[in-house]
């Protein structure tokens, strides 16, 4: 039974709203999550299939009952299948928004989408000469190409360390096309087809791969190129960026291709009188999810708050549009917002939502669309009942915008006083915590308690997703989080006036992660599985975040699940992911859902790997 607001978040403002909630009668994710006890046995050990008509069918855990499906699928099959399908759904979520990325990239170089423009020329140049073209127009197709590719490679590929990529020959999961990966994931789980648990796994590390160093890494670099390179500026974080007196907009999702028309669009004058002349102070923003991360990265917009706080920052009855894009959007928001005078706008023709207002989003046409729905949402300021307002007074300054180009900067130009630091001991390892919220879990508890235990063990922080932004709502964000670091890590942070977790972007910005590993790793003249670095995902929930840790195990990152995949319904397969990929890929899983202890195992393998490079405790 979850009925404590304490046992649900620990973010004051999330308990502050769930408190309104109940007492308003208004659903959240955590009612229906009770309404859901017990969940599926056969789902949670993931032994459950029903890809043929066959079925459904589902084995007896106990072994008493079914021990096959009626094809003769085993619980090793089955978990298998299951698992790939996930890598594929997630795989292809990062996929088909860094397509459209690509895509938007080749419409501006065409002259297209007049909206947009080029803001980082340098990576622009730098793009092109590792794709070896001369001209924009021939990166957007080459790129545009990683997707429907046939025989690989797919180029980003090429920035891991040459130990790693031959192992991934060697195991023959060198990703031959983004598109052509995940359709192989469908086919090969279709019934009758790939009925060998390991050949199935091996396929979804090839999928992954496929994902973090393709579809993700490409709409990364080609969206540092359009919107720019992020550098570190300074925001806030939580419910109390909603401001009373201004038109608030909140723009929730992933792509930035919507985002940044929606903040020009917030910036022009003559929706701000236009707001002014409907008694408003003027527009504010703020974003929830990877939208946030991307519009914080870039643009500074502050945090309204990560996954779980969608529906309760809608609950504050201040919101006048909430605009959304593609991911991680609960359904849920629209009986929400209908309790409220909020507008929940939908914008891509891929994602419409019960109770939503469809106002679909064109690159060409992308200003004119972000006014439009600008002029909505200060058009329904008159709709506020201001009796029904109630904003959480909690906000906290965060520091964002550490891409590996403002790393590399930050340390004078190289990544030499990094690696120093770590030789010397100061800085014990790197730990990428990253990841969605899970009701599962008490909101942010699991984000926020590993992270506190790595930097006090002078482990250094690479964030993203909703991790950075539960780190920002916790204020371990600001260079004054130092204080809460080991000796080694603090000194390491004041010197250089950073915080001991840097936020590095969104979801898809884990490449920038497998960017600088890759990049340490080189510079070590290792292999990426030799660095002492682990990651983690405490409370993550989606299928993206399967592909995530599939890829970044695939990298040869050590990574700590803290909620369970389905997956233990299969010894055979637990036992590969846990234990059996280390022999093969020198990186496994873990799951530990006590996230102190999590940290714990992350920072025994760091030692370790220490040790193996002679570097000492
Ligand atoms: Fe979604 Fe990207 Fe997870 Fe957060 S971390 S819940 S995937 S927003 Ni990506
Ligand atoms: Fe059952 Fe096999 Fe069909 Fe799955 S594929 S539903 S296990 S018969």
């Amino acid at each position: 039974m979850i009925n404590d607001v304490r046992s649900k978040s620990i973010d004051l403002a999330c308990q502050e709203m769930l408190r309104a909630c109940e007492k308003a009668g208004l659903e959240t994710a955590w009612d229906r999550l009770e309404k859901q006890q017990p969940q599926c046995g056969f789902g949670e050990l993931g032994i459950c299939c029903r890809n043929c008509n066959m079925g459904p069918c589902r084995i007896d855990p106990f072994g008493e009952g079914a021990s096959a499906g009626v094809c003769g699928a085993t619980a090793d099959i089955i978990v298998a299948r299951n698992l790939l399908r996930s890598i594929a759904a997630g795989a292809a979520a990062h996929s088909d928004h860094g397509r459209d990325v690509a895509h938007a990239f080749q419409l501006i170089v065409e002259g297209k989408a007049p909206s947009y423009g080029i803001k980082d020329q340098e990576k622009l140049d730098r793009l092109m000469k590792e794709y070896g073209v001369d001209s924009p127009a021939l990166l957007a197709a080459a790129i545009l190409n990683e997707f429907g590719k046939q025989d690989g490679p797919i180029q980003f590929t090429r920035r891991v360390p040459p130990q790693r990529l031959d192992l991934w020959k060697k195991l023959g999961i060198d990703p031959r096309g983004v598109d052509r990966e995940i359709v192989e994931c469908l086919h090969r789980t279709h019934m009758g087809v790939d009925n060998d648990y390991v050949n199935l796994i091996l396929h979804g590390l090839r999928t992954s791969i496929a994902d973090g160093w393709g579809g993700s890494m490409i709409a990364t670099e080609l969206q540092d190129v359009i919107f720019g390179t992020p550098k570190p500026l300074f925001s806030e974080a939580n419910m109390g960026v909603l401001d009373p007196e201004k038109v608030n907009i909140i723009i929730h999702g992933h792509e930035p291709l919507l985002s940044e028309m929606i903040i020009a669009a917030a910036l022009d004058p003559d929706m701000i009188d236009l707001a002014r002349n409907e008694g408003a102070k003027g527009i504010n923003l703020a974003g929830i999810c990877c939208t946030a991360n991307e519009a914080l990265m870039r643009q500074g917009v502050p945090i309204a708050g990560n996954f779980l706080s969608q529906e309760l920052i809608v609950a504050t009855g201040a919101v006048e549009a909430m605009v959304v894009d593609v991911q991680c959007i609960m359904p849920a928001l629209g009986t929400m917002a209908g309790c409220f005078h909020t507008k929940l706008i939908s914008t891509s023709p891929k994602a419409k939502f019960p109770g939503a207002t469809h106002m679909e989003f064109h690159e060409g046409t992308a200003g004119e669309t972000a006014r439009e729905i600008v002029r909505t949402a200060v058009k329904n300021f008159r709709n506020r009942d201001r009796s029904r307002v109630q904003i959480p007074d909690i906000k906290t300054r965060c520091m964002a915008g550490f891409s590996v180009e403002a790393i590399v900067s930050a340390l004078g130009g190289s990544l030499n006083p990094l690696i120093d630091a770590i030789k010397s001991g100061s800085i014990r390892g790197i730990g990428a915590v990253v990841g969605c919220n899970n009701p599962k879990i008490t909101h942010d508890f699991g984000h926020i308690s590993m992270v506190r235990e790595l930097i006090k063990n002078d482990v250094l922080v690479l964030t993203t997703g909703c991790n950075a932004q539960a780190c920002a709502k916790a204020g371990l964000l600001q260079p004054e989080a130092a204080e809460k670091a080991g000796d080694g890590l603090k000194a390491v942070c004041q010197a250089l006036g950073v915080p001991p977790v840097l936020h590095m972007g969104s979801c898809v910005d884990i490449s920038r992660i497998l960017v600088a590993a890759a990049a340490l790793a080189n510079a070590l003249g290792v292999d990426i599985s030799d660095l002492p670095a682990a990651g983690a995902a405490p409370e993550w929930m989606s299928e993206k975040a399967v592909s995530i840790g599939a890829y970044v195990v695939s990298s040869g990152v050590f990574t700590v699940l803290g909620t369970v995949p389905p997956v233990l319904g299969s010894k055979a397969v637990a036992e590969l992911l846990t234990s059996g990929a280390k022999d093969v890929l020198g990186a496994c899983f873990a799951v530990e859902p006590d996230p102190v202890k999590a940290a714990i195992l992350m920072i025994e393998h760091i030692d370790s790997q220490r040790r193996k490079l002679g570097l000492g405790d």
